[in-house]
């Protein structure tokens, strides 16, 4: 299977790894760190020497209780990490849910749009679909980052209404224009969610394959692997690198991660045991430039 984006068609016979770029002051895990371009551009090359396949940068933090930021402010975030990036010549995916920044960040050369919301904001299934070729990954939030924590969120079946909302999606998405080759889903893993819906969701993570698309799924340094642990953010290495496993072991094509290095040595190990996709992941980058 192939993940169609604009300059690439992505691989999915072997794992990927989705190398998270957040040039934010204030996410969760590692805010602040990268405060303007270069120092963003740097960790890139980082995550790329690391072996990461797909870049993902974000200039708004969507963790629980964040306060929203302004449209022009997270263009002045991303937009100068963006253009320097392209010279990577690597997938380059721009984590928003604001059609504007969709918009600007296609014409400026993001191969995807990697939205939370799912295209749901007016304007974002126009934006995406007025790109020929640009890959979407459509993800599962329950309620919105503001407010999605804040009281205890209620699913009859989890599993069923994330299958359900993205089966929705997806139908949403090719109605608007935008090729099913074109689409990965992802169950959204801490958007609106306890721990044991987290947990239910990876262990019945296989049913999501139903859909037919691609999975790609974001377990790295999250909350329930604190409440697994008892460890801080900046301790749950091994612990995201074991969700990120098990996850590729039901199924996931793309792990969306912090720690590219520790996930791409599991990730060597698991193919080496004939886990994976047989002995694929040393294999040399499959990502192809049209
Ligand atoms: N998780 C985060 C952000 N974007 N996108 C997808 N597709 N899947 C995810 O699970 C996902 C995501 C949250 O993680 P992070 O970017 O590290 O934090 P913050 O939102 O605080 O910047």
């Amino acid at each position: 299977m192939h993940w169609q984006t604009a300059r690439f068609s992505i691989d999915l016979t072997r794992p990927r790894v989705m190398g998270i770029v957040n040039v934010t002051p204030d996410s969760f895990s590692d805010g602040g760190r990268l405060g303007d371009a270069s120092a963003a551009l740097a960790h890139c090359e980082r995550l790329l020497a690391e072996g990461a396949d797909i870049l993902d940068i974000g200039g708004e933090s969507t963790r629980p209780g964040a306060a929203p930021v302004p449209a022009d402010e997270e263009l002045r975030r991303v937009l100068p990490v963006l253009r320097g990036a392209l010279a990577f010549g690597v997938p380059l995916s721009i984590d928003t849910l604001k059609p504007d920044v969709m918009r600007a960040a296609l014409d400026t050369g993001a191969d995807i749009v990697n939205d939370i919301d799912a295209l749901r904001r007016p304007g974002a299934l126009e934006a995406v679909a007025s790109h020929p070729r640009a890959g979407v990954c459509l993800m599962h939030m329950h309620g919105a980052p503001a407010t999605m924590q804040a009281r205890p969120p209620e699913y009859v079946d989890v599993v069923a209404e994330v299958a359900a909302f993205l089966a929705g999606r997806c139908a949403a998405a090719q109605a608007a224009g935008i090729a099913a080759e074109r689409i990965v889903v992802d169950p959204g893993i801490g958007f609106g969610k306890t721990v044991e819906h987290n947990l239910e969701l990876l262990r019945r993570q296989h049913e999501l394959l139903a859909l037919g698309r691609p999975l790609l799924v974001g377990w790295s340094r999250k909350s329930t692997l604190g409440a697994l642990t008892g460890r801080p953010v900046g301790e749950r290495v091994a612990a995201s690198v074991a969700a990120a496993l098990a996850a590729m072991q039901r199924g996931a094509a793309i792990v969306r991660v912090h720690d590219v290095a520790a996930t791409v040595d599991a990730l060597k190990v698991w193919d080496a045991a004939g886990l994976g996709p047989a002995g694929t992941i040393a294999a040399p980058p499959g990502a192809t430039r049209r």
